[in-house]
């Protein structure tokens, strides 16, 4: 499980990277103290595809709780992923490598519905949504429609928000999704936000972030925002609408805020289609700003408790990470990768904390050595350079207590770096996605993003460097960055421990978009339980440096992260 993890850097819930999982039938328990800063936490499992079959949740409830759904097993779903290209180097849809596609439902609180069936009811006659059955991918030798819809099985479920006339509440909105960077949208109220993954911001309406859409909020995954609403409209039910950006086709999510005393009905008015909501643009989420409290002068405590200092200080060390999609030379995987290293959690079946706490000085040893799965560093000095092809490994950064440091984190076509193994088609393939970083144990300022490459100071008369907001910028756990652009986020390297810092989309993850900062491991305490857990010594990785016939043997039919029969 994932859960906020100051302090408790044992139980930061990140399988092989502080802890072994929890193996089928085994259990586990925590306690912890709840000293943090007030705000929105979420947990999840942390293993394989965990939090997109469900085992996701929030630390609070009266919340939007959103999440994105497929109706396979995440499992079975995301094993095509893991496939080699086949020899032609072309995807190969018939036991070779397939994208899991776009979501085929979002729900809200656990519930959702499955095409337009729900829609139709109550003597709605809005047209269907515009999704498409051939853009899911179906498990082979089953029905594009069975078993997710049918005259027995309908679907569709909607949550029921119900609220007082007159009064406002807080909301907190939490987005799990496996893919989905999601707009929710609440008909005919404006909102508030007020937290930013659970950082207090200065007060800011929706409608001021975009005229054109008041009660929008955009969240990436892995985000949270706290709003305040009020039920100041005519009693009635009002439609709450989710909807994907960045992957057309995907289907929208539908619940309804129900004043209390209403009929019990759906809305009258059409639902909102995805087309009508874009998202919020660079500027706009430059306005998400930390809370002028927080940035007034000697503030250590809001809310009565204590808050780290909130004054942006200066950088003790820049790094780079250029995020690229290379198809490898090495497995022939298609992957994601930072500073071309592919990223694994761990050496296989150990928890990376324990080989760490064990050794302090394994790290010094096992850069740029042999193994079955490889270490790779990225350090400030430039005594690390990125391997010149894509590999996979354990990519670490180690860091001393106390640095401030700079990342730009900086979107790059699929073919650099020897980035793209397929020929011919494809050779040039430029693809860019969006991608919301996540970093455990800390939050960062969120100083500056753009489009293009980033301009760091000193290179020339109008940087990028030079606009970086370091007054109020927006601090979070969780940070965008847009597709064919960068974002620079800073942090305090103030909690020791191995921290990951991973791609929030569950499918990338997956596919390597992740490295871990490493520090000051000599001043993480003793684990508060004695006798931790070993991982099995079966488990199977979902990438390794190994070659094209023992991935195929690998992951044929296999899961993530499982241990294995016998
Ligand atoms: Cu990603």
């Amino acid at each position: 499980m994932r859960a906020a993890s100051w302090a408790a850097s044992w139980y930061d819930g990140a399988s092989y990277v502080t802890q072994c999982p929890v193996y089928p039938g085994d259990c586990t328990s925590h306690r912890w103290t709840v000293n943090e800063a007030p705000g929105t936490y979420m947990w999840h499992g942390h293993s394989g595809s965990d939090r997109g079959e469900g085992l996701a949740g929030m630390v609070v409830r009266s919340c939007f709780f959103l999440n994105d759904w497929w109706h396979t097993p995440g499992s079975v779903a995301g094993m095509p992923l893991n496939r080699p290209f086949d020899s032609a180097r072309q995807t190969n849809k018939t036991g070779g490598w397939h994208w899991v596609n776009n979501p085929q439902a979002l729900t809200m609180n656990g519930k959702g519905n499955w095409m337009d069936c729900n829609l139709n009811a109550g003597g709605n006659s809005t047209p269907p949504l515009t999704c498409n059955v051939t853009d899911y991918w179906v498990p082979p030798g089953a029905s594009a429609v069975q078993p997710w819809m049918s005259a027995a099985s309908l679907g569709c479920v909607h949550a029921n928000v119900t609220v007082s006339a007159g009064k406002t509440y807080l909301f907190r909105i939490a987005n799990a999704a496996q893919l989905a960077y999601q707009t929710i949208c609440l008909e005919g109220h404006d909102v508030t936000l007020v937290a930013a993954d659970s950082v207090p911001i200065e007060p800011i309406a929706a409608s001021q972030l975009n005229a054109s859409r008041p009660g929008c909020v955009n969240i990436n995954s892995g985000q949270r925002y706290d709003v305040l609403l009020t039920a100041d409209q005519p009693a009635g039910n009002y439609w709450i609408s989710t909807h994907v950006q960045y992957r057309p086709g995907s289907p929208s999510g539908y619940a309804v805020l129900h004043y209390r005393g209403a009929a019990d009905a759906l809305p009258t008015t059409p639902p909102p289609q995805p087309q009508t909501v874009g998202p919020w643009g660079l500027p706009e989420l430059a306005m998400i700003v930390m809370s002028s409290t927080l940035l007034a002068a000697n503030a250590t405590k809001f809310e009565g408790l204590e808050v780290a200092a909130q004054k942006v200080p200066a950088a003790d060390l820049r790094l780079t990470f250029n995020i690229t999609q290379p198809l490898m030379n090495q497995t022939r995987q298609i992957r994601w990768a930072i500073n071309n290293v592919v990223g694994l959690r761990a050496p296989p079946c150990q928890a990376l904390l324990d080989l760490l706490h064990a050794d302090p000085n394994w790290l010094g040893k096992q850069s740029g050595t042999g193994g079955k799965v490889q270490v790779f560093l990225t350090t400030a000095d430039g005594s690390n350079p990125p391997p010149i092809y894509p590999v996979a490994g354990t990519h670490l950064v180690p860091l001393k207590r106390g640095q401030v440091v700079e990342l730009v984190l900086q979107n790059l076509p699929a073919n650099s770096f020897n980035g793209d193994y397929r020929v011919p088609a494809g050779q040039n393939r430029t693809a860019m996605e969006q991608h919301p970083f996540h970093l455990h144990g800390h939050h960062f300022w969120v100083l500056g993003s753009g489009e293009g490459i980033y301009s760091p100071a000193g290179t020339n008369a109008s940087t990028n460097a030079s606009a970086l907001n370091t007054l109020n910028p927006p601090r979070r756990d969780t940070a965008t960055l847009p597709q064919a652009g960068w974002v620079v986020v800073r942090f305090v390297a103030d909690n020791p421990g191995v921290w990951l810092f991973h791609c929030h989309l569950l499918w990338h993850e997956m596919m390597g978009h992740a490295a871990m900062f490493v520090t000051d491991i000599g001043a993480v305490p003793p684990p508060a339980r004695k006798g931790r857990s070993k991982c099995s010594k079966t488990c199977v990785y979902n990438a390794a440096p190994w070659d094209v016939p023992t991935v195929q043997m690998e992951f044929g039919s296999s899961g993530f992260e499982l241990p294995r029969a016998g």
